[in-house]
């Protein structure tokens, strides 16, 4: 089994480049932004409390996120290998995820870091608000607390994986198809 995290801040690329990894790889998308999504459009309990914390920039509580991963990996019990996309985004949620992944004995085979300029980061996540009808990136405070949140909470995620030497960071700036060129390449190293 192939498990991979794609790892950076808001608007690094993540669930940009996903999209073309489960194309190449064949792996079971999970990301736990559009599971939230999904769930607030179907405004569901679950949905409508974690539209409270993605509106102010905040992380949603993590046994919710963590409930989710849990309920998506027992769902999909023969996929090849996931690929986790904006999970984990805390310690708690590391600790959890490893906890699922010894059950199958599948554990992590790496995390790939995208590495942004903050200030490309919030030029394109105001950019895609224009668009996305998404709340949390119409508004310039909320995008620089989604920020914060990610240094506060988020970054020492790969601190975690980084003492299992599973962590390679890939420069996330350029084209989409260059980008994901330098992720490929990071990758079949590691297969
Ligand atoms: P996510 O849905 O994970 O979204 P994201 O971090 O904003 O975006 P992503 O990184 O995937 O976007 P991308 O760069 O592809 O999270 C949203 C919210 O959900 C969080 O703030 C939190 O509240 C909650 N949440 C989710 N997971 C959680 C968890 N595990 N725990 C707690 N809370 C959780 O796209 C950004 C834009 O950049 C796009 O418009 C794209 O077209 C553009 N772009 C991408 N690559 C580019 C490039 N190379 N050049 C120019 N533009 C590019």
């Amino acid at each position: 089994m192939f498990n991979l995290i794609l790892f950076g801040p808001p608007g690094s690329g993540k669930g940009t480049q996903s999209e073309k990894f489960i194309a190449r790889y064949g792996l079971k998308h999970l990301s736990t932004g559009d599971l939230l999504r999904f769930e607030i459009s179907r405004q569901t309990p679950l949905g409508r409390e974690a539209q409270n914390f993605m509106d102010k920039g905040q992380l949603v509580p993590d046994e919710v996120v963590i409930g989710m991963i849990s309920s998506a990996l027992d769902a999909n019990p023969h996929s090849k290998g996931f690929l986790f996309d904006g999970f984990p985004r805390t310690s708690a949620q590391a600790e959890a995820l490893d906890q699922l992944l010894e059950i199958k004995k599948a554990p992590i085979t790496v995390m790939i870091a995208l590495e942004v300029s903050e200030e490309e980061l919030i030029k394109r996540l105001l950019k895609r608000g224009k668009t996305s009808g998404r709340s949390d990136d119409t508004n310039d405070a909320v995008i620089r607390a989604r920020i914060i949140e990610y240094h506060t909470k988020t970054a020492v995620v790969a601190d975690h994986y980084q003492k299992f030497n599973k962590v390679v960071m890939v420069k996330g700036e350029g084209t989409v198809d260059e980008i994901f060129e330098r992720l490929c390449a990071a990758i079949d190293a590691k297969m």
